[in-house]
């Protein structure tokens, strides 16, 4: 299978979670700008032209990232990314996952825009994410993972967009839990692989974060 990426971007979620199910794939970096791939028109793997995007060995794609870490837990049963189909933990995943793509992924998409002022973004994060930057720190104050004592594929996706805030001039430097998971996740193997994969250095991730 082939997952279709751009660096540092929120393809890294994916990538974290067949790591940690012992998939085989095969990355291929997507340029946003022109939409195209060394095969090509991105746009005729994902008619969106967004990352991430999965394409099976049948040829068949899946998008959206919450849908693909979904297909690769419900694929890899063994390795316990999500809780079983239909539990009550199981949608407990799910909100945070929601939580992560709608609330925190497409806040700091508004802060990567070309098309908001700065004046208008750093009003924005002080609106916006503060309150959920908070919710996230009292959470993880007395938790290691979302789910709780437990890795699941929500985990991946909250470090993919928590390396973000210091690309974006957003200081989270006070929350202490929440850099504590930060810290705990860059001591996985999958999350050393997948970022050096796309050319990140841990670092370079946290920038901002750590100062
Ligand atoms: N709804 C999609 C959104 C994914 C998304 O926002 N991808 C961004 C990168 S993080 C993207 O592909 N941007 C390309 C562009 O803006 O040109 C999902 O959740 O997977």
């Amino acid at each position: 299978m082939k997952l279709y990426f751009s660096s540092g971007s929120c393809g890294l979620a994916t990538q974290i979670a067949l790591r940690e199910a012992r998939q085989k794939f095969e990355l291929v970096a997507v340029d946003f700008k022109s939409k195209t791939t060394i095969e090509g028109d991105y746009y005729k793997v994902s008619p969106k032209g967004f990352i991430p995007a999965l394409k099976l060995d049948d040829g068949d794609t899946i998008t959206e990232g919450v849908v693909i870490l979904q297909w690769i837990a419900d694929n890899n049963p063994h390795s316990e990314l999500l809780p079983a189909f239909g539990t009550r933990a199981r949608y407990t995943a799910l909100e945070w996952l929601n939580f992560i793509a709608t609330d925190l992924h497409k806040s700091f998409a508004v802060l990567f825009s070309p098309f908001v002022d700065q004046a208008s973004k750093t009003k924005f994060a002080e609106g916006n994410l503060t309150s959920k930057f908070e919710y996230l720190e009292t959470h993880l104050a007395s938790n290691n993972y979302l789910m709780g004592s437990t890795f699941s594929a929500a985990d991946g996706y909250l470090y993919n967009v928590m390396c973000w805030p210091g690309r974006v001039g957003v200081d989270i430097s006070k929350y202490g839990a929440i850099r504590e998971f930060m810290a705990r996740m860059e001591k996985r193997p999958t999350v050393i692989a997948s970022l050096k994969a796309e050319g990140l250095e841990i670092v370079k991730c946290m920038d901002g974060v750590r100062n």
